[in-house]
Order: C-alpha cells, then sequence, then structure tokens
C-alpha cells in the first residue's frame, strides 16, 4: 500500500514542494506538491533525483577507511575517534592552520549541518577555512557587507510584482533562481510579460531565459562593470536618478555621480561589445518602468572584477529607487532570522583582516578563498597546509587548480571527507562518514527562505527511519565537536562524554523551535505565532505573505544608513580602467573567452550518478558559434581540444548561434570516470572537467572570488574524444589524471 509524504525538495534552491508516494521501504514517485502554497505543483527533472540518490547503491552507509587504494568499513564510534586523534596530532605538529577546511554547496541546504558543521568547522581556529562561496556569491555578500552591513543582507528581486526584470549573468529558467528562491521560476518569469511588463537580459549567450525575454544582448565576458556604470552614467547624466524610499538614510549619491560621469557608454562599448545606443535604451528602459528590478548573479560575480559587478548591480537598484521598494529590490522576513544566529559562529562581518599566507589573497567572513587550497598545500613553511576536512563538498570537480589538488591531496597528512559518495575529491581522504540521505533528514530551509521571493516556512520530517546504525551530518559534527574541545587526560572520556550529550541534545528541531519562537513571525505575533507544532501541522508548507519594506531597520551599518559608494571599490576602480584598455586592444587571433553553463537535470557535480537524469545525448559539450567553428575546420560533434593557460581537455563541439562570437561555452562539475572513484553511472557519462582549465591565479583580487568566466582558451580540432571511462583529459594532463591515492 503506497503511501504519500510530503516535503521540501532539498536539491536547488527553489524549494519546490513534492508529494512522494511510498511502498513499504521504496519510492514509487515524486511528484509535484499541488497544495504547497509556494511551489503550486511546479518540479523540475531534478526531483526524482531524491529517490535515486537515496536507492543509489553507490551511496556509502558506513564510515570507510582508506588502506593504500582499498577501502573497509569501520564503526562509527573507531571512526570518531581515529579522526579526533589524526587532526590532534596534526595540529600538536604544525599548529592550528595546518588542518584545512573546504565545506560545499549542499550545507545551505541541511540546517543540521550548517548548525553543528559551522560550531565544530568554524571554531577549529585554522586560517585555511574555505568553502563553495568564494567560487560563487561571495562578491554579493561583500556588496551586502559593505552597503547594507551584514553579509548575509543580500537583497533579493521581488519577481511576482516587478514590471521590468533585467537579468545580468543569470539563466534562472535553467538554474531554478539562486539568491532568488522562487519555485517555477519560468513561470513567474512569463507572467511578468503577461502582466504587460518586460525582460531584457545581458549575457554571452543566448540563454534559456533569453528566450523567453524581451530583448538580449550579448556582453563579453567579465566587462560588466564597465557596462553598468554606463548605465549608471546614463542615469545620472538624464537626471533619470532617484532614491525613492531610501533617500533618508542613503549615502553617497554625488559621488556615485562622479565616478560614473567617467564612464560614458562610448568609452564602453567597445570592451564591452554593447553599442552605446543599446546602453541608452537599456537604462531609460529599466528607469521609466513603474517597478523594475536588475539582477545579477554568478556570471556577473565569478569574474575577474565580481566585486566591482556585484555592488554596481545593487547600486543601479538603489539609484534607480528600486531598493526596498515592491516590485524593486528587497529583503525578507524569514521565520527564523538567520542573521544575528550567523554572526554568532564566525560569519561576523569581516573583510581582508588577513591575508592568505602564500599569495595574500583576502579573507572573507573568517574564510579565504579556496583557489588558496592547493598552493596552501604545496608551499612549506609556518602554517602549510598538512591536513583537509571537506563536507558537502567536491573541489576537485568544482574549484579551480583541480588537477593540481589531485596530486597534492596524496600528500596529505590526513584527510577526512563528510559525504555520501567516494567521488573525484573524497577517494583521497583516510576516512570518509557517510551522513543519511536527505530523505531520512528533516527538512527546513532555515538559509534559503532568506533569499526567498515571499515569506515562508515549511518544516519536513524525515521520510525513511535511518538505516541501521546511520548517523546525520548533524550527529556527526557533534561527535567530532565532543572530542574535540573535549580535555585530554583522564578527565577526557568523561568530558566527551558530557560534551556528546549536549551537544546531541541541539537536534535541528530543537534550533528550530528556538529560531522560530524568537522570529518575527513568532512570539511577538502571540497565539498566532509560528511554532514547530504549527508547522508539523501544515505539511504542505505556511505562507507568510509578500516581502515588505525592511529598511532602515534591517540595515546593520554602523550608522545604520545604506552605503552607496563603499571605499574598497572606489580603490578597485583602477583595475577597470587598466582592463579597459587591454579589452580594446586586439587579442590573439586564436584565443576564445570561456563561460559555463548549467543544465536542467544536472547539479553542479553530484547528480550525474542518477540514470535518469544523465540518460539522453551528452551534456558536456562546447558550445561554439558556427563562425568560431568554421575558421577552425571544426564540425558540429567534432571533438575539440580545449586549451588553457593551465590545462587542457577534448570535448565534442556543438556548434550553436545562441553564442557570443568570441566566446565558448563549457558547463561545469563534470570530469568524473577518475580512477578511485566509486559512481558507476556517473562515471558512464563522465564529460570533463572545466575546472581544468580555470586558473586558481584568475582572481577577484577584491573580494578573492575565482575568475570562473572569462578564462583564455584556445580551440581546434582534436582527434577523438576518448570514450568510456575515460577522463576526457588531454595528454598533458594525463600525469594528474592518474594520480589515485597512495
Ligand atoms: N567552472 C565552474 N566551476 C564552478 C561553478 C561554475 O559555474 N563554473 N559553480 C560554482 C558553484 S556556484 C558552486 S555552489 C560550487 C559547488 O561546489 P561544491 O559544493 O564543492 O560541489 P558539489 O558538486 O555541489 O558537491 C557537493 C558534494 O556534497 C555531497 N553531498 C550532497 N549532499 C550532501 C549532504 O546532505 N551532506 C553531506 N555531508 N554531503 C552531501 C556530494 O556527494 C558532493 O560530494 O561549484 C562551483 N564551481
Ligand atoms: N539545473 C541546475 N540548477 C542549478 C545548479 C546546477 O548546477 N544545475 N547549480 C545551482 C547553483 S550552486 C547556483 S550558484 C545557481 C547559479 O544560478 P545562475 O546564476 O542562474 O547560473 P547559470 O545558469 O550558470 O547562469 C550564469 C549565466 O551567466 C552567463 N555569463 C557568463 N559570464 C558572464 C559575464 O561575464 N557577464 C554576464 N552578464 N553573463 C555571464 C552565462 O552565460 C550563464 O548564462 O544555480 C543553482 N541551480
Ligand atoms: S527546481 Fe527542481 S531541484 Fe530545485 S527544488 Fe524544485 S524540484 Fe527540486
Ligand atoms: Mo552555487
Amino acid at each position: 500500500m503506497a503511501t504519500t509524504h510530503y516535503r521540501s525538495c532539498s536539491l536547488c534552491e527553489a524549494t519546490c514542494g513534492v508529494a512522494i508516494d511510498v511502498d513499504g521501504d521504496q519510492v514509487v514517485a515524486v511528484r509535484g506538491d499541488d497544495a504547497d502554497p509556494f511551489s503550486r505543483g511546479y518540479i523540475c527533472p531534478k526531483a526524482t533525483a531524491l529517490a535515486d540518490l537515496h536507492h543509489d547503491p553507490d551511496r556509502l552507509r558506513h564510515p570507510m577507511m582508506r588502506e593504500g587504494t582499498s577501502w573497509r568499513e569501520l564503526g562509527w564510534d573507531d571512526a570518531f575517534d581515529l579522526v579526533a586523534r589524526r587532526l590532534r596530532a596534526v595540529r600538536a605538529a604544525h599548529g592550528p592552520d595546518a588542518i584545512a577546511v573546504y565545506q560545499g554547496n549542499p550545507t545551505v541546504h541541511n540546517l543540521g549541518l550548517l548548525m553543528h558543521g559551522q560550531v565544530f568547522l568554524r571554531k577549529l581556529g585554522t586560517r585555511n577555512a574555505s568553502s563553495a562561496t568564494s567560487v560563487d556569491q561571495l562578491p554579493h555578500m561583500l556588496a551586502a557587507l559593505s552597503m547594507f552591513g551584514d553579509q548575509l543582507l543580500m537583497a533579493v528581486p521581488d519577481i511576482d510584482r516587478t514590471e521590468h526584470m533585467l537579468v545580468l549573468g543569470a539563466n534562472p529558467v535553467v538554474s531554478n533562481g539562486s539568491l532568488m528562491t522562487a519555485p517555477d521560476v519560468k513561470g513567474r518569469l512569463k507572467a511578468i510579460r503577461a502582466r504587460g511588463g518586460t525582460i531584457t537580459v545581458i549575457d554571452p549567450r543566448r540563454t534559456e531565459t533569453a528566450e523567453i525575454a524581451d530583448r538580449h544582448l550579448f556582453i563579453r565576458p567579465g566587462t560588466d562593470p564597465a557596462f553598468l556604470l554606463s548605465m549608471l552614467h546614463v542615469l545620472y547624466a538624464e537626471g533619470l536618478v532617484r532614491l525613492g524610499a531610501v533617500a533618508g538614510f542613503t549615502d553617497g549619491l554625488d559621488e556615485l555621480g562622479r565616478i560614473a560621469a567617467r564612464y560614458a557608454p562610448e568609452a564602453t562599448a567597445a570592451a564591452t561589445g554593447i553599442a552605446a545606443a543599446d546602453v541608452r535604451a537599456v537604462a531609460r528602459a529599466f528607469a521609466a518602468a513603474p517597478r523594475a528590478v536588475l539582477y545579477g548573479r554568478i556570471g556577473v560575480c565569478t569574474q575577474e572584477l565580481g566585486g566591482l559587478a556585484a555592488w554596481l548591480c545593487y547600486a543601479v537598484n538603489v539609484v534607480t529607487g528600486r531598493l526596498d521598494s515592491p516590485g524593486g529590490l528587497m529583503f525578507t522576513t524569514p521565520a527564523v532570522d538567520l542573521l544575528p544566529l550567523a554572526r554568532r559562529v564566525g560569519f561576523d562581518g569581516g573583510h581582508a583582516r588577513w591575508t592568505s599566507r602564500v599569495s595574500g589573497l583576502p579573507e572573507f567572513g573568517g574564510e579565504l578563498p579556496v583557489v588558496t587550497l592547493p598552493e596552501e598545500i604545496e608551499t612549506p613553511g609556518d602554517g602549510q597546509v598538512r591536513a583537509l576536512i571537506t563536507s558537502a563538498g567536491n573541489p576537485v570537480l568544482s574549484a579551480p587548480g583541480g588537477p593540481r589538488l589531485e596530486q597534492l591531496l596524496p600528500q596529505l597528512d590526513f584527510m577526512v571527507s563528510v559525504d555520501p559518495y567516494l567521488n573525484e575529491t573524497t577517494r583521497f581522504a583516510h576516512v570518509i562518514l557517510p551522513p543519511t540521505s536527505s530523505l531520512e533528514q528533516s527538512h527546513y530551509d532555515v538559509a534559503l527562505a532568506g533569499f526567498s521571493v515571499r515569506n515562508v516556512a515549511k518544516y519536513s520530517p524525515p521520510l525513511f527511519e535511518r538505516g541501521p546504525d546511520q548517523r546525520h551530518d548533524w550527529e556527526i559534527f557533534a561527535e567530532l565537536a565532543a572530542r574535540w574541545y573535549a580535555p585530554g587526560g583522564p578527565l577526557g572520556k568523561l568530558a566527551v562524554r558530557a560534551a556528546r550529550r549536549a551537544l546531541l541534545a541541539l537536534a535541528p528541531e530543537v534550533v528550530l523551535e528556538l529560531g522560530l519562537r524568537a522570529g518575527p513571525h513568532g512570539l511577538k505575533k502571540g497565539k498566532d505565532g509560528l511554532s514547530l507544532a504549527k508547522l508539523r501541522a501544515a505539511p504542505h508548507g505556511v505562507d507568510l505573505g509578500a516581502l515588505e519594506p525592511r529598511l532602515p531597520g534591517r540595515l546593520n551599518t554602523p550608522d545604520h544608513r545604506v552605503k552607496l559608494v563603499p571605499a574598497i571599490y572606489v580603490a578597485d576602480l583602477a583595475r577597470l580602467d587598466r582592463r579597459l584598455a587591454e579589452w580594446v586592444a586586439p587579442r590573439a587571433a586564436d584565443a576564445l573567452l570561456l563561460v559555463g553553463r548549467r543544465h536542467l537535470r544536472s547539479n553542479n557535480s553530484w547528480l550525474h550518478n542518477s540514470a535518469r537524469l544523465v540518460k539522453g545525448k551528452p551534456r558536456c559539450t562546447l558550445l561554439i558559434h558556427p563562425r568560431d567553428a568554421a575558421t577552425r575546420g571544426i564540425a558540429d560533434g567534432d571533438p575539440v581540444r580545449l586549451a588553457s593557460r593551465t590545462g587542457a581537455v577534448v570535448a565534442p563541439a556543438e556548434l550553436s548561434d545562441q553564442m557570443m562570437p568570441g566566446v565558448v561555452s563549457l558547463p561545469h562539475g563534470w570530469g568524473h570516470g577518475r580512477p578511485g572513484t566509486r559512481t558507476q553511472v556517473a562515471n558512464a557519462h563522465p564529460g570533463v572537467s572545466a575546472n581544468d582549465l580555470t586558473d586558481t591565479g584568475f582572481v577577484d583580487l577584491l573580494s578573492g572570488t575565482a575568475a570562473l568566466t572569462g578564462v583564455e582558451v584556445t580551440v581546434e580540432r582534436a582527434a577523438a574524444v576518448r570514450d568510456s571511462a575515460h577522463t576526457g583529459r588531454d595528454d598533458d594532463r594525463a600525469g594528474a589524471a592518474a594520480s589515485s591515492p597512495p
């Protein structure tokens, strides 16, 4: 007899409601939950992966210990003791910075991991902590910190009420939205047009989002700051500037005008590839719309001047009166307010308080950029990294310098990974601690609610009883913390026991209940206030209404004013000016610029082990404009060799006039089939890794964020794409590819 369970999908930021039909211990169907007030029945094809992941025979169910190249199962207690002992030994011999940490993207979707993971990992006292933040949204966080006073106070497009949306460097129709939690974002975009509004997309590729927009303009990768400054130039020159609701508490309006005056559209057109007349038209349309919002996402922030670009995206919204205004860029009122909690565990508003040992890149929020990881392992001296903890991350595929990591990770004294898979990164660990599957865990989107286009709250209890002897992520970290923080000596065992008890009492539900009660929809609202019991009684979720103005109350700058022109950005304009001159200089005739893309059936590096999601024609292809292909003698489907300063791969070409001439696109997250991994399906559909081409030396120096877009590459016809379980890499990288754990 099948039963139906309702919960949130935890796979991407859209948080869709799913109805999961279960027979015994088997999922028989994953459907959209029509009664979810936020997603109203929408799901994307990835939702079925919730079942595939749970049932995946490759998913690890016991702690694993590596001996040479073979693995054996280990009891949990022995595993925790071993990890704590080995980490302690590294710390005792080499100091706190010798232990590096990398936390990956799924952390954000996992309440228990967010809490207990941070308590342990952010309090280790190492400077070498990093996360996917620095290959992702860091510049938006830096802008939020410097303009609004808190790095988590990122503003969200009010997509349901806007009448004009200007999209830069985002493809929400495929990514389902990011820093904009909006289930069925495609439906919401179409609704803008249905109510008479318009959408403009600025992107080096005519994306799936551009296809449903009114207007699309190509932009040369990495030049968004120049385009945005020219947009500001027009707004100021034509008297279109007005602060609206934030006029009484915003500083820097005149200063921004003086800066923008230097970047007339005519002065940037050659660099950006956007004609001056088009810049003017875009700026005028944006200012003229009664309600408008500029939304910039990963394409603008993971670029060499990504810090400037993220700041300018907010700035355009502010000077056109869109900030904190319905239909513009707004702040959420989440049921659990993470901001004060996050400050306690180290998201404490820091930027550049220290710099990395080897290349001097800035700290942000207590972390160093992940591009520093290879060099910090490689470079001898005080503070050299000797051990690594990864949690929910796969930096070998997801960060620049992946091939270098493959060579360096085997040299570590100790590595532990908290991860359900033996994949490209975790195969180098000495111990893998696999958590329960997401269907065995309860779920509450404590982080994403902060970026949601409506205020909503939804709690999902575990669907399945956990398997025998399984641990949740949060329990794993609670156990590690108990062992780590307890004193040594004869008191050690007692102290560990007491600490364990205290930490394991802090189940996600306990923290959630406290958070809900203390939050803006909690006790303050009297007997109508939210509580965990109320959420349990509402399995489809609770709608808490449209976004509401939150300023100036929500600001956390010292004087509670919006800082339109933080000094760090003014100082960084010199880098833009230098690049502006270089961008117009003729490029080496054969150089193309590489950008990335996403696919609806894929999610970063870790959903390729679902047969249902990878079937069909290969997705890891190089999109290239027919003209660029023709000059290189490349036909559709031909294998092409793609080489950058740091590496080379071979992938099939896919000719497409979606591409801006001079720009090619390769998705990231592929490059499976590496030796020693245990992901059968993914290994049969390996693709190649875009991060074999990206460059740890190509970074936004202001924020430390990797420049994943605009990487210079050459492309030529190759002899053949090697098939089946291969790395797809070119021969000169074969050494790195073959490196397997010692
Ligand atoms: N070239 C290029 N590189 C990119 C990007 C790009 O656009 N271009 N995008 C970047 C972006 S936006 C991101 S967010 C990063 C992602 O970078 P990462 O977070 O490093 O990589 P993922 O592929 O998301 O890997 C997630 C890992 O978490 C594990 N996992 C999944 N669920 C859980 C869980 O519940 N608990 C635990 N403990 N582990 C879990 C998976 O098995 C997998 O090993 O990649 C970045 N890299
Ligand atoms: N299906 C699916 N959904 C996902 C993910 C996934 O892997 N697959 N990953 C999730 C994650 S972790 C994230 S962070 C989000 C990201 O969500 P999005 O930000 O929407 O990410 P992308 O789809 O990569 O879109 C980035 C766009 O930027 C463009 N671009 C590249 N360089 C430039 C540039 O210099 N300037 C401009 N203006 N545009 C540029 C690219 O062509 C691309 O269309 O998606 C999330 N959702
Ligand atoms: S868009 Fe797809 S992957 Fe994202 S939450 Fe919805 S169903 Fe899950
Ligand atoms: Mo991301």
